[in-house]
């Protein structure tokens, strides 16, 4: 089945510019005076103020010697400097490769093996530890890039099909991959966006979204930027502080994952939500329960969408006409969506990316032979057209918003001595979605393991959302005829 687009105005010429730096520079010329982002330290920070800053720093990261194409790596909590940082990155040519600041030294050390990147901004010095002993000649430098600067270099010159961010995301190996997405990939997600919720200069978005992932990054962060509108930054998130900065800089904006929305959904100060113009929802599905709650509690009716790492923005519930729950609604301006004989969702469009990293024969995995992107997700349509996920073609466990493959957390804790087998999978919960669970079956020969041992084995080696919070220890796993363990048949 072909579904045509009714989430938003169909995706015409970008008006302003081919891409994110072209449109950047536009605001900075006619509107440098305009408020841009806000965070407790710094106070408000104008275009203009935003121009200066990611050209100097441009200027800094140019002298030490990066040139267009190269990688540097990004591992910082949310600031005014780390904006001020991607953005020079991005203006430079630079390709941005954002990494969790829950990773451990494992994942930081696979992400450098594979990225090379030329230069890393970090803002922990265990993390800058780990990048040195990974590779001694990255440029290890703080989200303020305290460096000499070198003579101005050439800005805003990147090409659509240049690479702009390299964003990592598991497969079923366990191994993350670099999805290379293009300067024009990240533009058309950002304008489906801006369509489709009628997102203009004078939105004002709470944006307490990490920006190392997609959603804070290429939604929130892009979207502000190119629609030249405006937001509040916050370094985490917390239901007050949310609320707090609704009402004091009178947002309109707010986009969050479903743990968020069942954080907000049990605040006593629920009813503010309703004072923002739209709420967004996505990385995990949010429950209709949840939807129910907070439109009852603050008339807020959360617009829920669909995304991924290697698309951007792909569906979106309708800005006009009925959100509804349980579903994601239609593709969004520009993307095409059809569903394999299997249910598989495959998208193509502008947004979709250009392939993994350094990995041809993934990349060529990925895509139909007629050119569509599989995404790994199961849906079906409404009679009348909502896409519903209902199901993975992959094992993927989603524990608030954060994707965690079973495969790897199985891979460290094997590397236990007291541990015999193991499977790993998800286990419903009302706050988080899902709970990493592990099911271990101890060696025979050693003395039988402790759950708590289990979990500090864990930790040290890899980042704590991917962590089991529940271990159970089993005589044998549920296999088939051929060895392979029934992941369905693991119940909590
Ligand atoms: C933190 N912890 C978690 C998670 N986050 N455990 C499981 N799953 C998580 N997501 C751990 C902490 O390390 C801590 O462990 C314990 O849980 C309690 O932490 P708490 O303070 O309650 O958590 P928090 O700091 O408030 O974080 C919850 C959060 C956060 C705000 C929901 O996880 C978050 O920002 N999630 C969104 C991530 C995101 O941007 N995802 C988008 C990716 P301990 O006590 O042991 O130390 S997907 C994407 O980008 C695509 C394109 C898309 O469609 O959007
Ligand atoms: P990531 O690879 O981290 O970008 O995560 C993308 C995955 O998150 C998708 O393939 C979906 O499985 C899931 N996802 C994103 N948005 C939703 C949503 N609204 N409902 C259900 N799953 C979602």
């Amino acid at each position: 089945m072909h579904l045509p687009g009714p989430a938003g105005p169909p995706l015409g010429d970008a008006p302003m510019g081919a891409t994110l730096p072209e449109a950047l520079a536009a605001h900075f010329e006619t509107s440098p005076g305009r408020p841009l982002l806000w965070e407790e330290r710094r106070g408000w920070v104008t275009s203009g103020d935003l121009d200066r800053a990611s050209r100097q720093v441009a200027a800094r990261l140019a002298g030490a010697g990066l040139r267009p194409g190269d990688r540097i790596l990004m591992s910082a909590a949310t600031s005014v400097e780390l904006v001020e940082t991607h953005v020079a990155a991005l203006r430079l040519g630079l390709v941005v490769v954002p990494a969790n600041t829950a990773y451990r030294e494992r994942e930081i050390a696979h992400l450098v093996g594979d990225s090379s990147p030329r230069a890393a901004v970090v803002d922990d010095p265990d993390r800058a530890g780990w990048i040195r002993r990974a590779d001694p000649d990255v440029l290890v430098v703080g989200p303020d890039v305290d460096l000499r600067p070198g003579p101005a270099p050439l800005l805003d010159a990147v090409r659509p099909e240049d690479p702009a961010i390299l964003g990592y995301t598991s497969g079923t190996t366990g191994t993350p991959k670099g999805a290379v997405l293009s300067h024009g990939n990240l533009l058309a997600s950002s304008e489906s966006v801006r369509l489709a919720w009628r997102w203009t200069a004078d939105d004002r978005l709470v944006l307490a979204l990490p920006l190392f992932h997609i959603h804070g990054l290429g939604v929130g962060l892009h979207g502000t930027l190119l629609t030249g509108a405006s937001a509040v930054l916050l370094p985490r998130f917390d239901p007050d502080e949310v609320l707090d900065a609704v009402a004091a800089h009178d947002a309109t904006l707010f986009f969050g994952v479903p743990t968020m929305y069942a954080r907000l959904a049990g605040s006593p100060r629920l009813s503010e939500l309703g004072r923002l113009r739209v709420c967004v929802s996505g990385s995990a599905p949010l429950p209709p329960a949840v939807f129910d709650r907070l439109a009852d509690g603050s008339g807020q009716r959360i617009l829920e969408r669909y995304g991924m790492t290697e698309t951007g923005m792909n569906v979106s519930n309708p800005y006009d006409g009925e959100r509804r729950p349980g579903t994601v609604g239609f593709p969004l301006p520009g993307v095409e969506l059809r569903l394999a004989e299997d249910g598989e969702v495959e998208v193509r469009g502008p947004n979709v990316f250009c392939g993994y990293w350094g990995r041809p024969d993934a990349t060529a995995a990925a895509f139909t032979d007629d050119g569509w992107f599989k995404t790994g997700d199961i849906g079906e349509h409404d009679p009348d057209g909502y896409l519903r996920l209902v199901g993975r073609a992959r094992d993927l466990i989603i524990t608030g918003g954060l994707n965690v493959y079973p495969r790897e957390v199985e891979d460290v804790l094997l590397e236990h001595p007291a541990v015999s087998e193991v499977a790993v999978a998800g286990t419903p919960d009302p706050e988080w979605g899902e709970i990493v669970t592990a099911w271990v079956v101890p060696s025979p020969a050693a003395t039988p393991p402790e759950e708590a041992e289990l979990a500090r084995f864990a930790s040290d080696r890899l980042a704590r959302f991917k962590c089991p919070r529940r271990v159970l220890f089993v005589d044998a796993l549920p296999r088939n005829a051929l060895g392979k363990v029934l992941r369905h048949e693991l119940k909590g």
